[in-house]
């Protein structure tokens, strides 16, 4: 019975999603759902992304979190459209947040938006909120068994960005063991090493961005 009430909610979601996907369509914007434990880094990684970016591309952010606009704070510094959800306890966002953000926000006019996830490797990997992939941030001190233990949000993702590549010499942390982890769960998975402070990994992050972006313009 409890199988069945959860498969009923993600259902309902999936169609709201569903309807946020032709909104972003038809508005031929490009949609990542960044999901990660928290300070694993999405902030940090969105914001690499736009300085790298943004003179070329019209970027938005909606920031989820249980509590505070710090993160949509941090974002606004950098100029670009952003907006804050606070899920009052809520340990993920869902298509019906995201529905209700856009009637307030000008995501027409964006070649790329980011949404930020509430801090969580766990419940944020089941809920589609109408994105085009999802990007699984994962950062070092975290450990490298997380593509084992915690292996949904690997399977759902396009894209491992692996951060605070900086800290591998002061941690007990085996790349390669971690890559090879997540290609296990995920043969399908891009994989991208990068560190926030060192800039490692930053040409990469924006290359793919761009090439995802190309790719939704040459579509029309
Ligand atoms: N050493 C190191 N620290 C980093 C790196 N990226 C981010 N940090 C630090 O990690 C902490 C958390 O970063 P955030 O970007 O706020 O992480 P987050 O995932 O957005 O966190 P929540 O929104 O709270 O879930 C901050 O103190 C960052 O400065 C990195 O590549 N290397
Ligand atoms: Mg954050």
């Amino acid at each position: 019975m409890e199988i069945k009430v959860l498969t009923d909610i993600l259902e309902a979601n999936d169609a709201i999603a569903e309807q946020n996907r032709k909104k972003f369509d038809e508005s031929n914007v490009v949609v990542f759902n960044l999901i990660g434990s928290p300070g694993a880094g999405k902030t940090s990684i969105i914001e690499v992304a736009i300085r790298k970016l943004k003179k070329k591309y019209r970027i938005g952010v909606i920031e989820g979190d249980i509590e505070t606009s710090r993160d949509a704070e941090r974002i606004a510094k950098l100029g670009v459209e952003t907006l804050q959800i606070n899920t009052q306890g809520g340990c993920h966002l869902d298509a019906n947040m995201i529905a209700s953000a856009l009637t307030g926000f000008p995501y027409q006019s964006l070649d790329l938006l980011f949404i930020e996830n509430v801090g969580n490797l766990v419940c944020p990997a089941d809920y589609a909120l109408g994105e085009d992939a999802k990007i699984v941030v994962i950062s070092v001190p975290e450990g490298h068994d997380k593509p084992a233990k915690y292996p949904v949000i690997f399977r759902n993702a396009s894209l491992m960005l692996l951060n605070k590549m900086d800290l591998v010499p002061y941690c007990d942390f085996d790349v390669e063991a971690m890559k090879q982890d997540a290609l296990n769960v995920n043969p399908d998975l891009d994989v991208i090493g990068i560190s926030c402070t060192t800039g490692e990994g930053a040409e990469e992050w924006a290359a793919w961005l761009t090439e995802r972006i190309k790719r939704r313009k040459s579509r029309g």
